[in-house]
């Protein structure tokens, strides 16, 4: 029998370890709600602004001011400001990340406290039950077909119960950008970020770390915030593209569960959908040299309207613009054609 039961410990102890090994990737604890929406009206009227004329041209549209960050949006919690929070996972604000989230939660981890629970109970009754002073005289017992089918069976519906889900996730992850996605490609370099946007005229925006008095003062965290950050807009597909001009770094921002390599040579490209307007934070997440550490991201998510402002803000251009007036001037001129011929 103490073998038996040694075996059974045995056993569960290897399939733990295997769903451990399973459900480490998702292993922090996490959150799924989502804070409501928090969409911050840009700073356009700034208190310079003396007469109405000013005032009626530092509209929203017309002025780009980095948007201000919600507390505990977008970036890690303080063990200090909540102690429970600060060991999950960032609230999500892509569907990959809460489905990933979901997933964890109530899958993975009451799994894995099931299971944990189910061990520590055993070895404990093992310890009490089956040590030389209460059980002198062991048992000789080395097989029990029913109990045997059940430890196998058992773990094999669990691990296919696990299977589902994983398999979706990691589908949903390599899902291709659509066509019209809008391309934004992150370049790493020793060791700031380059952000060029192709479609929008190729013009590239260039992010160092805040140091920590401008970081403070802007009521941005430390270590995340930069002076240029990486626009893009919300709620529409985008095509982020990731390479390295030395090294390889990596492009990963926890709440958007976006991380991809940048490797030189390469253009890995992932499908981004960020689901509300907000600033997101993240990190060069490959180690890459001495200031790896001081090579923040920050992604800010805009209305499609502001994002085009600021675009224009920065020199770009609309690819659309250029497709409309062309469109017009074709059909302006299509019958003119026709009648010349
Ligand atoms: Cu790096």
């Amino acid at each position: 029998m103490g073998q038996m039961i040694g075996r059974i410990r045995l056993n569960l102890v290897a399939i733990l370890a295997a769903l451990g090994a399973l459900a480490l990737p998702g292993a922090l604890l996490a959150q799924v709600e989502m804070d409501a929406p928090a969409v911050e009206a840009p700073a356009g009227g700034e208190a310079a602004v003396e007469d109405d004329a000013a005032l009626e041209a530092a509209t929203p549209e017309s002025v780009y001011a980095p948007m201000a960050p919600t507390e505990g949006k977008g970036m890690p919690t303080a063990y200090q400001d909540d102690a429970l929070k600060s060991m999950t996972f960032q609230d999500q604000y892509t569907l990959d990340g809460a489905y990933a989230l979901g997933m964890h939660d109530y899958i993975l981890l009451p799994i894995i406290t099931v299971i944990s629970l189910l061990v520590l109970g055993l070895l404990l009754y093992v310890i009490a039950r089956f040590n030389r002073s209460s059980n002198p005289e062991p048992s000789k017992t080395t097989h029990n077909t029913l109990i045997e089918v059940i430890w196998t069976i058992v773990p094999v519906l669990i691990l296919v119960v696990i299977a589902v889900p994983s398999i979706t996730l990691l589908a949903r992850q390599y899902e291709t950008p659509p066509e019209d996605a809008i391309t934004v490609k992150a370049i790493g370099y020793q060791w700031y970020w380059g952000y060029e946007y192709p479609d929008h005229g190729g013009f590239e925006i260039v992010s160092n770390m805040k140091s920590k008095a401008e970081a403070l003062a802007d009521g941005e965290p430390y270590q995340l915030a930069v002076d240029n950050r990486m626009v893009v807009p919300a709620g529409v597909p985008l095509r982020l593209q990731t390479t390295g001009a030395d090294v390889i770094h990596s492009f990963a921002v926890p709440s958007l569960w976006f991380k991809q390599d940048a490797v030189p040579g390469r253009l890995n490209e992932k499908l981004l959908v960020i689901e509300e307007p907000g600033v997101y934070y993240g990190q060069c997440s490959e180690l890459c040299g001495t200031l790896h550490g001081f090579m923040p991201i920050t992604v800010e998510a805009l209305p499609m309207a502001e994002f085009e402002a600021w675009v224009l803000a920065q020199g770009g251009e609309l690819p659309g613009a250029a497709e409309a007036v062309g469109a017009e001037g074709g059909d302006a001129e299509a019958p003119a054609v026709a009648l010349a011929e």
